[in-house]
């Protein structure tokens, strides 16, 4: 069964032109892009983003990082889409990720990775809604 999930080309990936080479790597994997926008976040969003993530000491930081330019935010269909994505991403800290993944190829530290993935088709739900609305999904 095909399934959405949503990600993030984060500001450190947009900034040093990464992008396209990212959004190959998708298409290359066989996801299907049903929604995608370059935005720069509002501090207000970030927060509100990540607000699961409020009370952790790297929350102050990660919002900053989130802020400090353009995203490109993705909604994304395949089969198994979410396990599907976070693999092709790797695991959180880009330092401990493998080449050939996104985090490890393209990001550079656990908060400076690259790319961000939902962790469920429910939370996919929540965050394709909270950037995207129905018009904007082909
Ligand atoms: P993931 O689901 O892989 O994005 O990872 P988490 O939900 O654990 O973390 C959410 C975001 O917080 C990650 F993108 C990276 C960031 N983070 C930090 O900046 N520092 C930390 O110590 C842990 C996570």
């Amino acid at each position: 069964m095909r399934d959405l999930t949503f990600g993030i080309i984060k500001p450190d990936a947009v900034a040093a032109n990464n992008s396209g080479k990212i959004i190959q790597r998708i298409l290359d994997t066989g996801f299907k892009i049903r929604g995608l926008k370059l935005l720069h976040l509002s501090e207000k969003q970030a927060e509100g983003f990540y607000a699961v993530h409020s009370e952790r000491p790297f929350f102050r930081s990660l919002v900053e990082f989130m802020i400090s330019g353009p995203v490109v935010v993705m909604a994304l269909e395949k089969e198994n889409a979410v396990p599907e994505w976070r693999a092709l991403m790797g695991p959180t800290n880009s330092k401990e990720a493998a080449p050939g993944t996104l985090r490890g190829d393209f990001g550079t530290d656990i908060e400076r990775n690259a790319t961000h993935g939902s962790d469920s088709k429910e939370n996919a739900a929540i965050e394709i809604a909270y950037f995207f609305n129905q018009l904007e999904l082909v």
